[in-house]
């Protein structure tokens, strides 16, 4: 059994959970310990405890903490890549990339450390000064989701470390390897005790524990938006800060300007990769009449050559989707689209393949339109669909027609509306002929409207959630 850590110790439990390979259901993966909530208290404790002198400790000692991590998940890209696409389905290409992205994380705030900001002001009142500097916030909760099992943790984790404070970490119970042999890493890099725990386990008891824990001053969470809500809910109740993102129904307008190579490359990269397992996926495709059945029939044809099978097996294009259950919410939601009268002009099929798993080719529809479901409701799976409209002003308002605001993107040769889409699109980020998905790890991340809810994640904008503000006054 792969035990959590907390307080500086690796800890057993009375309950362990199965790590199946969604790739090949008859490969385990380990048995992984789910912590108990008196575990969790005792993590949340540890890492109370641990707060004043990790927050005061040495930006020298922080900064090489963070970039030996770094360096360390770096060397193991390609063991950290296999294991991830093992137990999350991504293929072993895009698993080895988010493990490097991971990396890049850690050694990003490495050196954000040492960039440390202030501000000095006369007082209004003669003879004193002020100072205004920034402090970590105290211990973390930080609740991750299980389609990126290591790069989000590596921005969350990270600029907490970063700022000072400590990280009670609870991975989504679908994904505990590579949580579990980055938590390795973390310890093996010399962090103090009870600066960051690990507690494995479910949402309903871990999750919930640091989500009402007073002693838990930030709660950062990356999941559903039913869940959000809860979480927000819970948190605000009891005045802790709080960073959500959820999820999202990210449109990729295609104009009849495009460069139609790129308009499917894009569609098919930000639609169907990493299995449309992304809040940032592309699931509504808003192309205008004069470029649309070009558009539709060279998707349908580059779809035709997309292979969906094993995780790691080369050549895949597109693994399996996680689990049963998402597999069951992603089959619901093609019969809910053919209910609404959408027409499914490729994929959608679950497919055997040599191993056991969840295998969903990409689905498209057609001829849908923005007030169904299947345009309205995240389904968080290899399903798209193309939306017809008149030109780009019909294009914009589509887009913007809907309660989520988190990633964006336009496909044109033209200036003028991808100026103007940049300008009003009502999302966090958008995209000019490039996929809604895969981001820099050194800029803002995150949403508008029902997608997300407080600071940016990411780059220098993570310190706003990580710290908080402190003045100074000082007479000599
Ligand atoms: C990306 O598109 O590179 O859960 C990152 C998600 C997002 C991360 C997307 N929070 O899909």
């Amino acid at each position: 059994m792969k035990k959590n850590f907390i307080g500086g110790e690796w800890l057993e439990s009375d309950h362990a959970i199965d790590n199946i390979n969604p790739s090949d259901t008859s490969d385990l993966i380990g048995t992984y310990a789910l912590a108990s909530i008196a575990q969790t208290q005792q993590a949340i404790d540890a890492a109370h405890t641990a707060f004043p002198s990790w927050s005061r400790s040495p930006i020298q000692q922080r900064s090489e903490m963070l970039d030996n991590i770094g360096n360390e998940i770096l060397a193991r890209k390609q063991q950290l890549g296999e294991l991830l696409s093992r137990e999350e389905g991504k293929t072993l290409p895009e698993g080895i990339g988010e493990a490097t992205r991971a990396a890049h994380i850690f050694k990003f705030f490495g050196a954000q450390v040492l960039r440390q900001k202030g501000d000095f002001f006369d007082s209004v009142r003669p003879g004193i000064d002020v100072t205004v500097t920034r402090t970590g916030v105290g211990v973390a909760g930080l609740i991750l989701p299980w389609n990126f099992p290591i790069a989000i943790p590596a921005w969350k984790i990270a600029p907490a470390l970063a700022y000072g404070n400590c990280v009670v970490f609870k991975p989504s119970e679908l994904v505990p390897a590579t949580a579990h042999a980055m938590a390795e890493i973390i310890v093996n890099a010399g962090i103090p005790a009870g600066v960051f725990n690990l507690v494995m386990g479910h949402g309903e008891s871990v999750g919930a524990t640091i989500v009402n824990s007073p002693k838990v001053q930030a709660v950062s969470f990356t999941g559903s938006i039913k869940t959000g809500r809860s979480v927000a809910a819970s948190a605000v109740a009891r005045m802790a800060k709080i960073q959500l993102e959820m999820g999202g129904k990210n449109p990729l307008v295609v104009l009849d300007d495009a460069d139609l190579p790129t308009a499917v490359d894009c569609a098919v990269q930000g639609a169907f990769f990493s299995t449309g397992q992304r809040c940032t996926a592309s699931s509504r495709l808003i192309v205008t009449d004069g470029i649309h059945d070009r558009f539709v029939k060279a998707m349908v044809e580059r779809m035709s050559s997309l292979v969906t099978d094993h995780a790691l097996k080369a050549g895949t294009d597109i693994g399996p989707v996680i689990d049963q259950r998402q597999l069951d919410q992603d089959l619901k939601y093609l019969q809910v689209g053919l209910g609404e009268g959408a027409n499914l002009a490729y994929g959608g099929e679950q497919v055997a393949r040599d191993a056991p798993g969840f295998y969903l080719t990409p689905a498209l529809f057609t001829e849908t339109d923005n007030t169904m479901r299947i345009n309205q409701e995240e389904i968080f799976g290899p399903i798209a669909s193309v939306i017809r409209v008149k030109d780009y002003d019909e294009a914009l308002a589509t887009a913007n027609d809907t309660e989520f605001g988190l990633s964006s993107g336009v496909v044109t040769t033209s200036l003028k509306y991808a100026s103007d889409f940049k300008r009003n699109i009502q999302a966090g980020i958008s995209f000019v002929n490039l996929p809604t998905s895969g981001v820099d790890y050194h800029v803002p991340f995150g949403g508008t409207k029902s997608s997300s809810y407080g600071a940016r994640e990411q780059g220098q904008y993570a310190e706003e959630f990580y710290t908080t503000v402190k003045t100074d006054y000082t007479r000599a």
